[in-house]
């Protein structure tokens, strides 16, 4: 089976996917892999195929936002991948989780537009229990601070004359907030896979700690470096 936006054959992907929005991160991930190649190039898209501890593992970038996203976890799916762990960067709600800590999203509040045209607001957007766990052992290891929680995605970046509701998510204990983990947890739920995901704090999303968005730091950086060693380690685990 060919899939038409990703531009890979189905036949050419193993069962394990990690997942990230930007597609120098997944030539990054995808560079730790042993007997690796690129598949496809197609859009914000760019597929890898490779091995880690001797299991194979698809790298794959899925671009800004949930509705592109979900058309790559979909096609990602069709083609007959069952496990898939995003890792990405998230806005930290916090001054306990400064940029470069690492954030486990357990669940994630559907603040997206792509989600509630697929089933009613009602259904939860959450992780596999056993991924979020182990994401969270793993990552707990490494140098740095780890937290496990719930996150928010939404689809606006950039705010405009309607404020984001960050206040009421923090007042709620929710930790960040990203763009792309719940069409990952909705997507995957519906279509019978199972999904996690792990954030490096880029920045804050608060507004009483906002401050010039800057991600290119090395505390940035680092936490990316982490973040992807501890989804290597649990994406052959599971
Ligand atoms: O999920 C968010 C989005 O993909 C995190 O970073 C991107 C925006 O810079």
């Amino acid at each position: 089976m060919f899939l038409p936006i990703l531009e890979v054959n189905a036949e050419d992907l193993p069962q394990r996917a990690i997942v990230c929005g930007d597609p120098r991160r997944a030539e990054k991930i995808a560079s730790r892999l042993t007997d690796c190649r690129e598949l496809a190039f197609s859009r914000e898209y760019r597929t890898f195929v490779g091995k880690w501890d001797g299991i194979e593992v698809a790298v794959v970038s899925h671009g800004v936002g949930s509705p592109g996203a979900a058309v790559c976890f979909e096609e990602l799916i069709k083609g007959g991948v069952t496990i898939l762990i995003r890792v990405g960067t998230a806005g930290s709600y916090s001054a306990e989780l400064p940029p470069g800590s690492l954030v486990v999203s357990t669940a994630a509040a559907r603040e997206e537009g792509l989600t509630r045209q697929l089933v009613p607001l009602g259904f939860p957007a959450v992780a596999d229990g056993q991924i979020a766990q182990l994401l969270y052992e793993n990552a707990a290891k490494l140098d740095g601070i780890v937290k496990k929680g719930i996150t928010v995605s939404y689809d606006a970046f950039f705010t405009g004359v309607e404020p984001l509701p960050h206040d009421k998510y923090k007042r709620a204990g929710i930790v960040a907030a990203e763009m792309e983990i719940s069409a990952l947890y909705v997507v995957a739920s519906l279509r019978g896979a199972r999904a996690g995901a792990i954030v490096a704090i880029d920045g804050f999303a608060d507004a009483d700690l906002a401050q010039e968005y800057n991600p290119h730091k090395s505390a940035v950086s680092e936490g990316v470096e982490r973040e992807i060693e501890a989804a290597l380690a649990t994406i052959v685990k599971v």
